[in-house]
């Protein structure tokens, strides 16, 4: 990076390129200019800037007349307690294992492109549900937002758990197929999450702090500049830096999104069901996805559910043996049970009574703030 290149043009060039729509682009491309380096040698940059933000007020000034509509988007209303999306390479088999995870019957086929539009289907998980999203296949390109690209990794940005599909031929081919999703996803800014090395961000709930500032290369001034911005424009995070990265590089990891993801690799080369670690992440070897038994379709629903970031814990209404099981943010307290269960039950809420590995004592009272853990069961005693 040049030198006197500030961080808010640094942030709106990220912006810039992760725009959807005109809107969003002519937005960046203004951040972009209030923010651009000033000094004789960025003249070009500077008009190539205007002419962009010319041509494209232009353009929406027309597309705004003629009220031409920019084409339809994907619309998937996120449901259940969590939002998984498949992605991965036309036949890798992201329609097969959507059927055998949910309800969903999509259409499957040995040509490709047979999906369009997002499948979506939903995993039960005793009284619980998680909504899968089959997303079209991934080509060359989505990142630049071929074939509605753009689109495509806004619903993966916002999605809980990422699973890449990969078929295997060979057992040498498999660097190659990650490296391919990976190479799009990093170039629209996501990667997996557990893959961020330099920098651990870890969620606080103070404002920003700073770890290892030291090892940020650069000009001084440029660093207490981009320390600024970060304060700015980030709040409740601990930023770890853990190995020497340049300020472009920082700024960069910050506008990244690390996604839960799990891999599930098919091929004739795969002799039995496994699931290894790879990287950091997890990974499920599976010969054939028809050959899936019972038991095993369960690993992968519990794995699914755990690699979220989700928690299972049980209500249980006071003097009753049945449990109800419920999937909830970890971290979660009470208070949001009660909100999940009935609007009613929260208002009436006297205290509640938990059992569990983390506890005290087995029964402990406690109030709407009690943060939950793993595999609580919790009654909750309400007034009449
Ligand atoms: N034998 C076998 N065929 C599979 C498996 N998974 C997918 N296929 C086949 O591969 C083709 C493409 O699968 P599909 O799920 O539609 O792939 P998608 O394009 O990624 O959604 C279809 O003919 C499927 O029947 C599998 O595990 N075993
Ligand atoms: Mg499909």
């Amino acid at each position: 990076m040049p030198t006197n290149v500030h961080p808010e043009f640094i942030a709106a060039q990220a912006q810039y390129d992760n725009a959807t729509t005109d809107d969003e682009k002519l937005k960046a491309l203004e951040a972009m200019r209030s923010n651009w380096p000033t000094h004789k040698g960025a003249e070009k940059l500077r008009a190539e800037i205007a002419g962009k933000i010319k041509k494209l007020k232009e353009r929406i000034k027309v597309q705004k007349s003629t009220k031409k509509n920019t084409g339809p988007t994907y619309t998937i209303k996120k449901d259940g307690s969590a939002q998984v999306v498949i992605i991965g390479k036309t036949n890798s088999g992201k329609s097969t294992l959507l059927s055998k995870l949910t309800n969903a019957t999509p259409e499957i086929a040995n040509y490709s492109f047979t999906t369009s539009e997002p499948e979506i289907g939903m995993i039960r998980y005793e009284e619980e549900n998680i909504q899968l999203v089959e997303l079209p296949a991934i080509i060359p390109g989505t990142s630049e937002g071929r074939a509605r690209g753009k689109e495509k990794l806004g619903i993966v940005r916002n999605a809980d758990l990422l699973i890449i599909t990969l078929k295997i031929t060979k057992k040498e081919d498999f660097q190659k197929e990650v490296d391919f999703i990976f190479n799009e996803l990093k170039k629209g800014k996501i990667l997996p999450r557990g893959t961020e090395k330099r920098v651990v961000l870890k969620k606080t709930n103070k404002k920003v702090s700073f770890e290892g500032l030291e090892k940020v290369s650069g000009e001084e001034d440029d660093k207490i500049a981009t320390v600024n911005y970060i304060k700015r424009h980030y709040n409740n995070l601990h930023i770890k830096i853990a190995e020497p990265i340049t300020i472009q590089e920082l700024i960069e990891i910050l506008n990244t999104k690390y996604i839960p993801t799990l891999l599930f690799v098919r091929g004739d080369d795969i002799q039995e069901f496994t699931i290894k670690d790879y990287n950091h992440l997890k990974i499920v070897l599976i010969n054939d996805f028809y050959l899936l038994e019972q038991e095993q379709i369960e690993k992968i629903k519990k794995l699914i559910i755990d690699e979220t970031g989700k928690i299972i814990v049980y209500t249980r209404k006071p003097s009753e043996d049945t449990k109800q099981l419920l999937i909830i943010d970890r971290d979660s307290v009470i208070g949001n049970i009660c909100h999940k269960l009935h609007k009613d039950i929260a208002k009436n809420f006297k205290y509640a009574k938990v059992w569990g590995e983390k506890v005290k004592f087995q029964g402990q009272i406690a109030s709407k703030e009690y943060i939950l853990n793993s595999n609580d069961i919790i009654e909750i005693y309400t007034k009449k």
